[in-house]
């Protein structure tokens, strides 16, 4: 990190803090922000975690996240915000357009990344941005708590799928030894992220699950969610989060979608591919965005004219990519 003496400084010279992650945060942005907070704070600053849309159910067992705001009255009671796992500012939402007197720190690992602060500490290479806190913190001597490892090690866990991603290196291993050698028990936070879902997913997930058909020889799953389904549950879309993982799980198959209904005739689409098809350009062809291995657009439509449209898509985009 060669300009980490100009945070020290930052640090030093500055009393107040806002950390902020991107909206609709995942255990990366939280654990990233606690870490910091904790740092911060154990340094006798004055710290406020921010997340315009708050802690998702499935990371309020982190320490410190009941701490965090979703609104902020007087920005400018603080000197310097430092904003974790955002690709550009405009991830933090609203915020954005209030910082012009604080002093902006990037901390972040996303190919993207358009280096919007005064000081950037960018590593496109690190799994997590919580590796990135990780290295931070040692280079400027903060000791690593239990309630700063455990909050790193959730974002670790989180980025890299259980260690399981391309993402995963040597060194994430050697940083998630040092955390839990600060005593964080793995499955604490296994069971609080990966095995804690309200019983209603589980029901809807076998009725979307039912609705599973494969295409294209067998390289491609889709994926049903009706708003019927939906209404009979009582619950809303953020529940089937990671259902069109299941898809993409069966042997052979290298694209999933899962196709959710948001009102008559038009549905809400969600990519994942394994191997070399990038669904990123997938969705751009039908008007949405994303990564090489998620993606996701809008598509209006009848569910019968959409699959046949998203079929098209992958024929003309993809075959060349799948494994003959
Ligand atoms: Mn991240």
């Amino acid at each position: 990190l060669s300009n980490i003496l100009e945070l020290k400084k930052t640090i030093e010279q500055s009393n107040a803090f806002i950390v902020a992650s991107h909206i609709d945060p995942e255990g990366d942005a939280i654990g990233s922000s606690l870490a910091m907070y904790f740092a911060l704070k154990n340094l006798g600053k004055k710290v406020c975690v921010y997340n315009e849309t708050g802690v998702p159910r499935i990371l309020k067992f982190l320490p410190g996240s009941d701490i965090i705001v979703k609104e902020i009255d007087s920005v400018n009671e603080y000197d310097c915000i430092i904003v974790v796992d955002c690709g550009d500012l405009g991830r933090v939402g609203s915020l954005k357009n209030r910082l012009e007197k604080l002093k902006i720190v990037n901390i972040d690992h996303h190919g993207t990344n358009d280096y919007f602060g005064n000081l950037n500490y960018v590593n496109k290479d690190a799994s997590a941005a919580g590796e990135i806190v990780y290295d931070i913190l040692n280079e400027l001597g903060i000791p690593i708590t239990y309630e700063i490892a455990i909050n790193l090690y959730t974002a670790i866990v989180v980025d890299t799928g259980s260690f399981r991603y391309a993402s995963t290196t040597p060194k994430c291993f050697q940083i998630a030894a040092e955390l839990l050698n600060k005593g964080v028990d793995p499955w604490l936070v296994s069971m609080n992220v990966y095995e804690n879902y309200p019983y209603v997913r589980m029901k809807l997930l076998g009725e979307v699950l039912l609705t599973l058909t494969l295409h294209l020889d067998g390289k491609v799953a889709f994926l049903f969610l009706t708003q019927d389904m939906l209404k009979r549950y009582n619950v809303s879309e953020d529940i089937t989060e990671g259902f069109v993982n299941f898809g993409r799980a069966i042997e052979g198959v290298e694209v999933s979608i899962i196709f959710k209904e948001t009102s008559n005739n038009s549905f809400k689409l969600s990519m994942r591919s394994k191997g070399k098809v990038d669904v990123s350009k997938i969705a751009k062809s039908l008007g949405g965005g994303g990564h090489k291995n998620a993606a996701g657009c809008k598509i209006n439509g009848s569910y019968e004219e959409v699959q046949k449209l998203v079929l098209e898509v992958l024929k003309e985009h993809a075959w060349y990519s799948f494994s003959k």
